[in-house]
């Protein structure tokens, strides 16, 4: 979908205000824990969940990637909810991730997905369907934002069940509406991704960096660039920098950042300095109100502002216009990367 025209890729915004229609609700009144299983990028859509479901809703969750998930002994928690999230509905390890609790006697199962024929809808208690129109593409792109948003759309019903007040509700809602616009306004920053686009065509390896909430986004922003481009690109939470990925930073390294103005901003910066210390080029998508640096070696690309909330979902359309960006001045097959399948069955 990377690929698709503007229109398709302006629709992303759309199919957002009609992403979410299931019933949930008795189930969800004894959800104590919240298990999160999938692959690849709806792997990541759970890691920013985790972070909403326990700072928010106050309600434990736990993610793992189903490859491992499904294979690993584990202590079942009582109550527990297993939240399976894949686009197709029919990835092999999530699906078998899936049949596994089923037998274990997890308390209930939903599926986050994005088509409603398939194995993973078929198979779950629960269903929330993303409704994002076909991926044309191999690499998820708007599978992913709607499974967040999707995935918001639980933290909420869950909250409301434990500890989330009703003023952070109402600011969630609002959130919600102003999405839209807000990633009408992040995909109209084409063209000037586009130009920061081609500074990498020439670079092996990147860096992506986030904090917090943002680290699964630098993860996926990460993600994005590897399968399309082929450039070898590493998330870290900047925090970790100093513990290893350090010493691989000169020059030669493009260092893509995540930064909006949140509450670990200050530690962020301190991060980015480390970076510049060496050498390093960073590439810092940011909101005005962040007041990143502006001195050599820094380049800063504007967000439009967000709401705190959705800000990881506003921040994956730069992301993954920077990976789309370098595909297409490396010439790779956008749509198909090599040694990749839409749907891994086996
Ligand atoms: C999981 C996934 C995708 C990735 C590629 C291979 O698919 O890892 O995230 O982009 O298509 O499969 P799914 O379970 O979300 O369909």
């Amino acid at each position: 979908a990377v690929s698709e025209t503007l229109e398709g890729r302006l629709s992303q915004s759309r199919v957002l205000e009609e992403a979410f229609g299931s019933e949930v609700g008795a189930i969800l009144d004894r959800v104590e824990r919240v298990q999160i299983v999938a692959c690849g990028t709806s792997y990541h859509a759970g890691l920013v969940a985790r972070y909403w479901c326990e700072s928010h809703a106050g309600v434990p969750c736990d993610v793992e990637v189903a490859s491992e998930f499904r294979y690993r002994s584990h202590v079942l928690a009582p109550a527990t909810l297993l939240v399976t999230i894949s686009q197709s509905g029919e990835t092999a390890d999530t699906l078998a991730a899936l049949r596994d609790a089923r037998e274990r006697g997890y308390l209930a199962t939903l599926a986050i997905c994005n088509v409603p024929q398939s194995s993973l809808v078929r198979e779950s208690d629960l269903i929330l369907m993303t409704r994002a129109g076909p991926e044309i593409g191999v690499a998820s792109t708007k599978a992913f934002t709607t499974q967040l948003t999707a995935l918001l759309l639980l933290i909420i019903a869950l909250g409301r069940r434990h500890k989330l007040s009703a003023d952070c509700e109402a600011a969630f809602v609002r959130a919600l509406h102003n999405l839209p616009r807000q990633l009408e306004a992040a995909l109209a920053l084409e063209p000037s991704i586009e130009a920061l686009a081609e500074e990498f065509v020439d670079k092996r390896h990147s860096l992506f960096l986030g904090r917090g909430v943002q680290y699964p986004i630098a993860m996926e922003g990460a993600l994005k660039l590897k399968e399309i481009s082929y450039i070898h690109a590493e998330a870290y939470p900047a925090g970790e920098l100093k513990h290893g990925p350090l010493a691989l930073v000169d020059a030669e390294m493009p260092v893509v950042t995540v930064a909006p103005n949140d509450e670990l901003i200050e530690k962020l910066k301190s991060n980015l300095q480390e970076v510049r210390a060496r050498g390093g080029r960073l590439y810092v998508f940011a909101d005005a109100a962040t007041a990143i640096a502006t001195e050599d070696g820094y380049v800063v690309q504007t967000v439009p502002q967000s709401d705190e909330i959705t800000a990881p979902i506003v921040y994956t359309i730069p992301l993954q216009l920077l990976a789309y960006h370098v595909a297409v001045f490396k010439g790779t097959d956008v749509d198909q990367p090599r040694n990749l399948a839409k749907s891994v069955t086996v």
